[in-house]
């Protein structure tokens, strides 16, 4: 049912120029959408920005700054940054530093992560205000092709009309369709803004955000516990998501293997009882948790839209935005960002896409978005970098008779003095870390895929797209002079290949 449409004299959409451009975020990808909306303005355009967050079901809402500033990116680097700092307490102790900790104090953490988080709503709030776009927090919806109707939170509507709209609703998270999920459990929509510690918590899903959020919360303290239905970070290296779920379950993160949740209940002293399904022998058992995560894929925030209204049509399996070039079936509709169908969910992603889209309305200057070879980093307590090919799709495309794996096993010479043992696991075990380049030799050996196992993954991995970028062949990485000593120089030497059966880890250093 559409409300009654109240047009605000405030502003006089109604007889716009060529150039009106809006764009919407509501409430997920405000990062993006600010970054076109800028650029856009810088290019003349008329531009107003629709942001508004409708509350996850355990009433948790932000401000300004979309899903990666608020409930994304930001504050899951910054979680798993206390959780590495803790880590390094024993390597700061082995360097001569007497350090006594008193323990980690959750609240205390929420309460700076969420001040930073602040200030960056406020920021985005100024840098819009001054490249002139006009603001609007309020829920976009499509009237017709040229209308939206906009509602804001005290239920007001107003209605704008555009030449143009980008849409960047990107998704929210999913919870599982059985007794008690959402009563019970929360989602990483919650988690970074939870006033209380979370206790012994079960994260359910097997994907980057669910070993992620498992990761720190480990480090933190917690008893933590990963329910896996089936494989580990699906999409990404088998070979190296086995490396990091056994790197986490050496340092204490502990996997229910096989597991489907299939119902949750809160019992009066407010713990929850999970019913758990093994899915290969289908029995059940119950366990229970004072907090369950579940991060069990996204959805598309495309439901309240009304894109029918407008004529663009949507994925009915993921109510995704199939895009030729970010262009949706509607000429002047476009879209980037999760919402896209078939493109990485990245942030990065989405902004540069957005960047050249305006570019290529505004200015005419033709930049298509690339969506090869982009890189990304899992920050897992032990961090992935990556780019390009898995192992798998490399051999699937190219043939395994075309496909050399160079590999290396090392520890960082940063924890070369870190001996320590927890339950008789060395804190900075040796081979922890790992590089692997994967080339074409149908192609002179081009590099197709890179993938770094090990600290400050992202560093490492984000020069190496660059080369990857432009094509670089093994021979390129092997007359590059590695910078020593550092992790980063170990792609500049790799000699072992996968196939010679050389034993690649290190002993020594
Ligand atoms: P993903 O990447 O969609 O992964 C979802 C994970 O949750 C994955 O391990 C799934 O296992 C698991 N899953 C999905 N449904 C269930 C049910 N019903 N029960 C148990 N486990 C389940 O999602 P994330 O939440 O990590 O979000 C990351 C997204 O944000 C991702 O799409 C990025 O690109 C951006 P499966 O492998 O399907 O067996």
């Amino acid at each position: 049912m559409l409300l009654p449409i109240v047009t605000l004299d405030r502003f006089s959409f109604s007889n716009f120029t060529r150039c009106f451009f809006l764009l919407f975020a509501l409430n997920c990808v405000f990062s993006i959408t600010q970054a076109a909306a800028k650029q856009a303005a810088k290019l003349g355009a008329k531009v107003a920005c629709l942001d508004f967050v409708k509350p996850s079901p355990q009433g948790s809402t932000w401000g300004l700054g979309g899903t990666c500033v608020n409930v994304g990116c930001i504050p899951k680097k910054l979680m798993h940054q206390a959780g590495v700092l803790g880590e390094s307490f024993s390597d700061a102790k082995e360097f001569g530093w007497n350090v006594s900790t008193e323990g980690h104090d959750w609240n205390k953490m929420v309460t700076g992560i969420q001040d930073y988080i602040g200030s960056l709503n406020f920021g985005y709030r100024t840098a819009l205000r001054d490249n002139g776009v006009t603001y609007l927090n309020a829920y976009g919806s499509f009237i017709d092709p040229h209308t939206l109707a906009a509602t804001k939170k005290n239920g007001k509507i107003e209605t704008i009309t555009a030449n143009r709209f980008l849409i960047a609703v990107g998704g929210r998270p999913s919870y599982l369709d059985v007794p008690g999920a959402e009563e019970c459990c929360i989602t990483s929509d919650d988690v970074f803004s939870l006033p209380e510690a979370p206790g012994k918590t079960l994260c359910v899903g097997a994907s980057y955000i669910s070993l992620e959020t498992a990761g720190f919360l480990t480090a933190l303290g917690y008893d933590t516990t990963v329910a896996i239905r089936s494989i580990p970070l699906r999409g990404f290296d088998t070979e190296i998501a086995d490396k990091i779920v056994g790197y986490m379950e050496r340092h204490g993160t502990k996997f229910m293997r096989d597991s489907q949740p299939c119902s949750f209940e809160k019992s009066p002293g407010g713990k929850i009882a999970v019913k758990v399904k093994n899915t290969v022998f289908g029995n059940e058992f119950e366990t229970e948790f004072d907090t369950v995560i579940l991060a069990v894929g996204r959805h598309a925030a495309t439901d309240g839209l009304n894109l029918g209204a407008a004529g663009v049509k949507v994925n009915p399996n993921n109510g995704k935005i199939p895009c030729v070039d970010e262009v949706t079936n509607v000429p002047h509709i476009f879209a980037v960002g999760d919402v896209l169908d078939t493109r990485q969910e990245l942030t990065p992603v989405a902004i540069k896409a957005g960047i050249n889209l305006v570019n290529r309305i505004f200015s005419g200057v033709v930049i298509k978005m690339n969506y090869d070879l982009v890189p990304t980093t899992v920050f897992t307590p032990i961090e992935y970098g990556c780019v390009g090919m898995s192992e798998e799709l490399a051999v699937e495309t190219f043939g395994d008779e075309n496909v050399e794996i160079y590999q290396s096993y090392f520890k960082p010479l940063e924890w070369a003095v870190n001996h320590e043992e927890h339950d008789g696991v060395s804190h900075r075990e040796d081979n922890a870390c790992y590089a692997k380049l994967i080339t074409n030799l149908a192609d002179d050996e081009r590099v197709v895929g890179f993938h770094y196992v090990g600290p400050n993954a992202g560093e490492v991995t984000q020069g190496y797209a660059v080369a990857m970028k432009m094509g670089a062949k093994k021979s390129d990485f092997d007359i590059t002079v590695g910078i020593h000593p550092t992790i980063s120089e170990e792609f500049t030497t790799l000699s072992i290949t996968k196939r010679s059966g050389v034993d690649a880890t290190k002993r020594g250093c």
